[in-house]
């Protein structure tokens, strides 16, 4: 009954539609910011380059994906060839280059899952985590970066949903929670099921653009510029879709047989990637995979406790924007 009751969403849902799209535009970082970020690259590049000469770096994460909101910090990827070191050696290296510049707070964290060097730049204020090598990221950052062109409703769905994580403390993927990217995916995974679809799967089109990252073939269709119109049959508002998204993890989502494939653009089950029971600390509760590394599923980091507050937390949303009266204030209430 209840199910039936939540099908259709409230009659008013439409006047929600003004006070997100001020939230949105809220949360779209100025210029100014864009032009700080790529002022501290440029020092990173001059730094780096004088231990490295061959050495790239390149922006990955929400300051190059297109879903970055106002001051958040800047991840960079050093791609580096270099076969005396490991990649532990690199870090503390890298972390000394920097050190003997007037560049603050530099830590290397080398026992992370994924070993970084973190620092904070005093002239731009920025503060930034840079990796080694992991080359998928820089890959999956192009890809979200590449579906927030075809469609605008992508990114302001995304950025109302990371707000909604932040606000609910269900964006901390070290208390079993969903990182950001995981919340994109669900964001494009959820527009390529809308009926007409708003995206597309890229991933499912001809190859435009290929490359091989650590033996991983990444391939699919980037000249999004063609594909400007291709949600123009469906015309569900912001409104709508914010509460479609939580109506679907609240009240739709098989979460005992489906992985939600953003490659796919579909649904597939459990029992096909083999993620039916647990695995080491895999528990595979709520399934999201990965686009690029298949093996990978987003949600592997929620577990037996946070999987109940995470559920919880997409019901106290469907029902805030279905039955409240200030449903925008409620929605992002502090936890
Ligand atoms: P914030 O705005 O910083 O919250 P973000 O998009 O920068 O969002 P993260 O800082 O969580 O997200 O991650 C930075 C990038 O690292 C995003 C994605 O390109 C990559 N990434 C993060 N988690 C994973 C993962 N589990 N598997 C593969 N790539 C990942
Ligand atoms: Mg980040």
């Amino acid at each position: 009954r209840m199910y039936k009751r939540l099908m259709t969403c409230r009659g008013d849902i439409n006047s929600l539609n003004v006070p997100f799209l001020a939230l949105y535009e809220s949360l779209i970082p100025p210029e100014e910011e864009k032009a700080k970020q790529k002022q501290l690259l440029t020092l990173l590049e001059k730094l780096v380059s004088k231990e490295w000469p061959k050495a790239q770096l390149y922006l990955y994460g929400s300051c190059a994906n297109s879903f970055g909101v106002c001051k958040s910090d800047i991840d960079v990827c050093l791609a580096i060839e270099e076969t005396a070191m490991d990649k532990s050696e690199i870090i503390l290296k890298l972390a000394d280059i920097l050190k003997s510049d007037n560049l603050q707070n530099v830590q290397a964290l080398t026992r992370a899952r994924v070993p970084i060097v973190k620092l904070m730049d005093p002239v731009t204020e920025i503060s930034c985590d840079i990796c080694v090598n992991n080359l998928l990221a820089v890959v999956n950052t192009k890809l979200l970066r590449d579906y927030a062109q075809v469609d605008a409703r992508l990114r302001q769905l995304a950025f109302i949903i990371k707000h909604w994580a932040k606000s609910r403390g269900v964006n901390e993927t070290y208390q079993g929670t969903l990182s950001s990217y995981a919340y994109v995916l669900m964001c494009i995974h959820f527009l390529q099921m809308r009926r007409p679809a708003i995206l597309p799967c890229l991933q499912e089109m001809e190859t435009t653009y290929s490359v091989t990252v650590d033996d991983i073939k990444c391939g699919y269709f980037d000249e999004v510029e063609k594909l400007r119109d291709f949600g123009r049959h469906n015309k569900e508002t912001i409104a709508q879709l914010v509460w479609g998204f939580f109506f679907y993890w609240a009240y739709c989502h098989d979460y005992a047989d489906s992985v939600i494939s953003v490659r796919t653009g579909n649904i597939i089950s459990k029992r096909e990637k083999d993620w039916t029971r647990r695995i080491g600390n895999d528990r595979h509760l709520i399934c999201i995979e990965d686009p690029f590394e298949l093996s990978h599923d987003l949600g592997r980091v929620v577990d037996k406790s946070s999987i109940k507050v995470l559920r919880e937390e997409f019901e106290r949303a469907a029902d805030i924007l279905q039955y409240d009266s200030n449903p925008c204030v409620k929605l992002f209430e502090p936890y």
